[in-house]
């Protein structure tokens, strides 16, 4: 078992930064106010039930999707703690149609989605929030849109906080996936996954397989049939896990192993997760736990972004798993 174990994450960034000759303490002031904003988005996401907080506003947000009043809040206080460690110079948000670019001289872009799976909201089921960080790429001292629109595996950091049964914040910064649990006692998060490393193959498919008949890719129809097949070497039948909340499912897939997918459909050409603040940044913390995440004909992490607001086909989990999904596209592709 880890000596660190129950260690504060903020003495463990100061650590981590030791180890890692070159980093300039940058990521100590960015991660304490991303632990900070998340402590208070939990808070709201607890009281949620208690308050008047819940329900439309009836605005539609750029995805055409109705916008919660908590995602709004979430925003407002996620936008307001990165913009006050004066770190970032850009910001995109899954609830803001532009970005938010400045000329203060921050050396970091962010972008993120304040509240994932907000649908569960209203039936008491775990949501997060998800960030991916790069550095700032364009010379002039204005902060621009390309800042942000730069492929996953320049990623410097990412990470996603779940607001499950307990309170977890999961990160990387290129160096190993850690998890931390919010402890209410002391007021703070504890580290608690020291690190996390993917199985090499799981037993859990997750994909809402009420789509099946829409997919695109009729290798994952045959794949998935694959997986209900008996099998004793290959421990088949899988079995299925759904929360419909991508931080959610990808928690789960990350400790327990197996298979993530929201693939392409008839109704969503490119699928429905966003590349900027779901794909990149769950397949930066996939990749860095050994594990794979792919379109099912390419890496994620590869993928030059072209908008903000971009969707991608995802594939993401235990290396085994992943590879087997891409073989069955592979095979059945015209
Ligand atoms: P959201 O960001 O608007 O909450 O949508 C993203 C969510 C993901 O968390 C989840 O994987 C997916 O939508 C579930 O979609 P579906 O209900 O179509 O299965
Ligand atoms: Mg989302």
């Amino acid at each position: 078992m880890s000596e660190r174990l129950g260690m504060p994450l903020s003495r463990f960034i100061l650590e981590e930064q030791k180890r890692h000759p070159g980093a300039r303490g940058e990521f100590s002031i960015i991660m304490e106010q991303i632990a900070i904003a998340s402590q208070v988005i939990a808070s709201h996401v607890r009281k949620a039930g208690l308050v008047d907080i819940l329900g439309f506003t009836g605005k539609i947000n750029i995805q055409g999707e109705k916008v919660q009043k908590l995602d709004e809040l979430a925003n407002r206080i996620f936008l307001e703690a990165v913009k006050s460690s004066g770190r970032f110079c850009a910001m995109a948000s899954e609830e803001m149609n532009e970005a938010v670019l400045m000329a203060n001289g921050g050396q970091y872009v962010i972008a993120f989605d304040p509240l994932d799976g907000s649908s569960n909201i209203d039936v008491n089921v775990s949501i997060g929030t998800i960030f991916s960080i790069h550095k700032k790429v364009s010379q002039g001292e204005m902060a621009t849109v390309e800042d942000l629109l730069q492929p996953g595996y320049k990623q410097v950091a990412a990470g996603y906080i779940i607001y499950g049964s307990s309170t977890m914040f999961v990160y990387s910064t290129g160096h190993g996936v850690y998890g931390f649990t919010f402890d209410p006692s002391v007021g703070t998060y504890l580290l608690s996954h020291d690190p996390i490393k993917i199985p090499e193959k799981g037993k859990i498919y997750s994909v809402n397989e009420a789509n099946a008949k829409r997919w695109v890719e009729e290798g994952l129809r045959k794949y998935v049939e694959w997986l209900k097949e008996k099998d004793e070497v290959t421990k088949r039948p899988y079995t299925s896990r759904y929360v419909g909340c991508m931080v959610a499912d990808v928690h789960r897939t990350l400790l327990k192993g197996g298979i993530f997918m929201y693939p392409a459909d008839e109704k969503n050409r490119n699928g429905k997760l966003r590349l900027l603040y779901e794909a990149n940044p769950m397949g930066f913390l996939v990749e860095q736990a050994g594990g794979m995440a792919s379109t099912g004909r390419q890496r994620i992490l590869e993928i030059q972004p072209e908008s903000l607001h971009q969707r991608v086909p995802v594939i993401l989990g235990s290396p085994y798993d992943v590879e087997k999904a891409v073989e069955f596209i592979e095979k059945y592709s015209d």
